[in-house]
């Protein structure tokens, strides 16, 4: 029966894309365009020290795809705006067409937020290690009072939003939170890592603990994938 139906669905949504996901009794269906939902490169179950799979799957297809087809629809009436890169557009916010910045903000930062979520977990945790160790002790002190005061910012978002350690072109790192799904970019700087606290990104398992649930991630985070953007960052080469 499941064959089945992924056969058909399949088939029936080639008019709006190629790429559907048939789980259990989610279907999503992607619309095509420039933007991409990105594969999250480990199973849904990679994060379960800290985050149950179902939750995963639901906020990666679900919620970050919606961002994704939003973007493509924007796209599709506006090309022209929509040729810049993503994290360009995401940097010179004010001076886009009024008529998509919102958009851009919202499901631009959204797609740049997630993207970034999804990479830098998948980890196994602990000590940080490589440069970005270094950054963080010139920075923060040392590892522990970095965590104590990510969790205590991220605990202290009113509502939905994200907190990031962020860099300048020099390295520099800082804490920042942000509300909705705006991303660091908008504001000057790039997001090296982050947490979302969002109610869906934690809720099945955590509910209204949201200490708990920010506590527990760092036991998933990639400190690999962590110093990689932290040296595009250093070198210009940053993207998302
Ligand atoms: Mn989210």
């Amino acid at each position: 029966m499941l064959a089945i139906n992924r056969r058909a669905l399949m088939t029936g949504t080639a008019a709006v894309g190629a790429y559907t996901i048939l789980s259990r009794n989610y279907v999503f269906a992607q619309e095509e365009g420039p933007f991409k939902l990105p594969l999250l490169g480990y199973a849904f179950d990679k994060n379960e020290a800290a985050i149950d799979a179902r939750t995963m799957e639901i906020h990666h297809g679900a919620h970050h795809r919606s961002f994704v087809n939003n973007l493509n629809a924007a796209a599709k009436a506006n090309a022209e705006a929509f040729k810049m890169p993503i994290q360009e557009m995401l940097a010179k916010l004010a001076n886009l067409p009024e008529g998509i910045r919102t958009v851009v903000r919202n499901s631009g930062g959204g797609h740049a937020n997630h993207s970034m979520f999804w990479q830098i977990m998948g980890g196994e945790g602990g000590a940080p290690s490589g440069d970005i160790a270094a950054a963080i002790n010139a920075a923060f002190g040392d590892f522990a009072k970095l965590q104590e005061q990510f969790n205590a910012r991220g605990g202290g978002v009113f509502g939905s939003g994200w907190v990031f350690v962020t860099s300048d072109k020099e390295g520099k790192l800082a804490l920042e939170t942000r509300a909705g799904q705006d991303n660091p970019l908008m504001y000057g700087r790039m997001p090296i890592f982050g947490n979302d606290v969002w109610e869906h990104a934690y809720y099945l398992r955590y509910q209204n603990r949201r200490a708990d649930y920010l506590k527990s991630w760092w036991s998933v985070v990639n400190w690999d994938v962590i110093n990689q953007r932290y040296a595009d960052a250093k070198a210009g080469k940053f993207t998302v």
